[in-house]
């Protein structure tokens, strides 16, 4: 409710309520917001008031404007914490999001001379060549291209690949999986990217590197991705 007598401002006030809406899951994502005017008739203030309130949030990105459409409610940034190692499956569950994987190609192919180089075989050797979006709560989130040798997994199946590819390598193939090496850097999304990502050509991206290992050493995976910039980041922890 909001408190005229309060020497809290009001536009202030404002802010909370919708902050404390959203927390609530009164608001949800890709909501959109009553009008300014219908916020002013509601409380009883100035549209001027509840403007400088909703600014505030669309700068703090809590909300998002869409020219002619109105403000809605900004979806919240994935954390991702790079101290461990985990799949995708495992990061959406760990936050209460439901995992989720569109197949756009599954082939076999032979390996060129750069993916053969980070998969550590020979050039030529079959390889699967895998393009999965990945979603959270049905939203895209990540463009995936996984290339895996054919002989580390014989009978990888479509199916399989509906599913989580790091639960079906240790609980199907029996595989320890130990480390990777990862390295990010900033891409815009060609039309691809914006097509499977639902974003506009030219937004930025987090292109993402992966090479994972085993623990007898071998290659597992070699795998490119695009995660989206408005609905990731990644947390590291330092010492000194
Ligand atoms: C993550 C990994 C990817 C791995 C996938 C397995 C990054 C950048 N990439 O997306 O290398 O193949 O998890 O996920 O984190 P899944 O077990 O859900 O199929």
């Amino acid at each position: 409710m909001i408190d005229k007598q309060s020497p809290i401002p009001i536009y202030f006030q404002i802010e909370e309520l919708i902050k404390k809406q959203i927390a609530d899951g009164i608001l949800k994502p890709g909501e959109a917001l009553p009008s300014e005017r219908e916020f002013a008739d509601m409380y009883g203030i100035s549209r001027m008031t509840v403007r400088q309130g909703i600014n505030n949030l669309v700068q703090q990105k809590k909300l998002y404007r869409e020219k002619g459409r109105g403000t809605f409610v900004s979806w919240p940034k994935i954390e991702q914490p790079l101290s461990k190692m985990t799949s995708f499956t495992e990061d959406m569950k760990s936050r209460n999001m439901e995992p989720g994987s569109k197949l756009l190609s599954f082939k076999t192919t032979k390996a060129d001379e750069p993916i053969a180089k980070v998969l550590a075989v020979e050039e030529g050797t079959p390889i699967y060549a895998i393009k999965r979006v990945r979603l959270a709560d049905e939203l895209p989130i990540a463009l995936e291209r996984t290339y895996i040798a054919c002989e580390l997994a014989p009978h990888l199946t479509a199916d399989t690949l509906n599913h989580s590819l790091y639960s079906y390598f240790e609980r199907t193939c029996g595989y320890s999986i130990s480390d990777a090496e990862q390295t990010i850097a900033a891409v815009l999304a060609d039309e691809e990217d914006a097509r499977w990502l639902t974003v506009p050509a030219g937004s930025p991206l987090l292109a993402i590197r992966r090479q994972t290992r085993l623990e007898d050493n071998r290659v597992l995976e070699a795998v490119y991705s695009h995660y989206r910039g408005d609905r990731y980041h990644f947390v590291t922890k330092m010492v000194r």
